[in-house]
């Protein structure tokens, strides 16, 4: 066989081989071409009758057409064996894995640890406590008047055994100082519930985490460096924080602390409706009713206590301008503040 026509057979024996459907197909390309009796040991047999001149380059395309032709069977062998596999189990092995992605932390999940991660450094650890609550722990232990308007079934879930799903996080601290004496210093991050009507800055389930420091001469002072420490720590290190004069009846004094508009710096914008001043929370010195009904002596003793609602930090921090967006569990838009 001329050297050309060697070429033009390999062309063809390349095609057959990548046509074949099935093992079986490609061993009959195979055995046609390569087996004792097939062609290519033929044009072998033919290479001594061509003129000296042709017979190298003759010989190298019938290696050529070996070489090649076994390296595509192997290959093709592979791809089959697979699909057969494939086609028995539902399952190709040749085929890529399919990347789902790293998970994220919920941005609730994210403002509880931030939060508690700098309060760990001031020497504060967490503390736990039921969801359902005894009246006492969320609302007698806590001074509350028994004609408070908190209590009233309009605001509270209540059980119908008495019990009642806790409307802030503070009967976990009542349960800390029932439990140990001071010094105590406690961070307590959690669920609560209220009968809110659902709205773009009220959910009936959200997040809150209150703080409570209690041992000798724990003052007022102490109270507004602390925040005021956090404050820097969770917003960057030029906000400034303001304390006004409120009324609480678990604390005495009570006070309200804003921070200063961390999307103007103070000089007023939307954001902080051009007061200059974001709202965040309510605090004060515990009240020494509070201390007493514990077991503590006021005289002895001071504390101060915080408390702040965990998706409005998050909603500050994030910029978010609706509160369901943190419950459609809208992968889309949790993945934005994820880390
Ligand atoms: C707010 C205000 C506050 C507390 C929570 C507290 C706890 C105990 C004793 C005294 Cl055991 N006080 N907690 C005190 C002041 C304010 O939360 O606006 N939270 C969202």
């Amino acid at each position: 066989m001329k050297p050309r026509d060697i070429q033009l057979l390999q062309e063809a024996a390349l095609a057959e081989a990548r046509q074949a459907a099935t093992i079986e197909a490609l061993e009959a390309v195979r055995v046609r071409y390569l087996g004792r009796r097939g062609l290519l040991p033929e044009v072998m047999q033919g290479l001594k009758d061509l003129p000296p001149t042709e017979r190298p380059e003759a010989g190298r395309y019938a290696n050529d057409l070996k070489e090649a032709l076994t390296a595509l069977i192997q290959e093709r062998k592979q791809v089959l064996a697979n699909r057969t596999v494939a086609g028995q189990t539902g399952f190709d092995v040749s085929r890529p894995g399919a990347w789902r992605g790293y998970g994220r932390r919920h941005p609730i999940s994210r403002i509880i640890e931030e939060v508690t991660d700098i309060f760990f450094r001031m020497g504060f650890t967490v503390a736990d406590g039921p969801d359902i609550e005894t009246e006492y722990h969320n609302f007698d232990a806590l001074n509350t008047p028994a004609d408070h308007p908190s209590r009233d079934i309009q605001d509270t879930f209540w059980l119908e055994d008495g019990s009642l799903l806790r409307t802030q996080t503070s009967p976990v601290q009542i349960r800390v100082m029932e439990s140990r004496r001071p010094p105590i210093r406690i961070i307590a991050p959690g669920r609560c519930y209220r009968r809110d009507t659902v709205d773009a800055t009220h959910s009936a389930n959200f997040h809150q985490i209150e703080g409570l420091y209690v041992d000798r001469a724990v003052s007022l002072a102490q109270l507004k460096g602390d925040l005021t420490y956090f404050a820097r720590h969770l917003m960057g290190p030029d906000v400034r924080v303001r304390f006004r004069p409120h009324y609480f009846p678990f604390t005495e004094p009570s006070l309200e602390y804003d921070f200063s508009c961390h999307v103007c710096g103070g000089k007023g914008c939307r954001v902080c409706k051009q007061s200059g001043w974001i709202e965040i929370s309510g605090a004060g010195m515990v009240n020494p009713k509070v201390l007493r009904q514990v077991g503590y002596d006021p005289e002895t003793v001071t504390g101060y206590a915080f408390g702040m609602g965990v998706e409005r930090i998050a909603m500050i921090k994030f910029g978010i301008e609706d509160i369901r967006l943190l419950y459609d569990n809208d992968i889309r838009f949790l993945e934005q503040f994820g880390a």
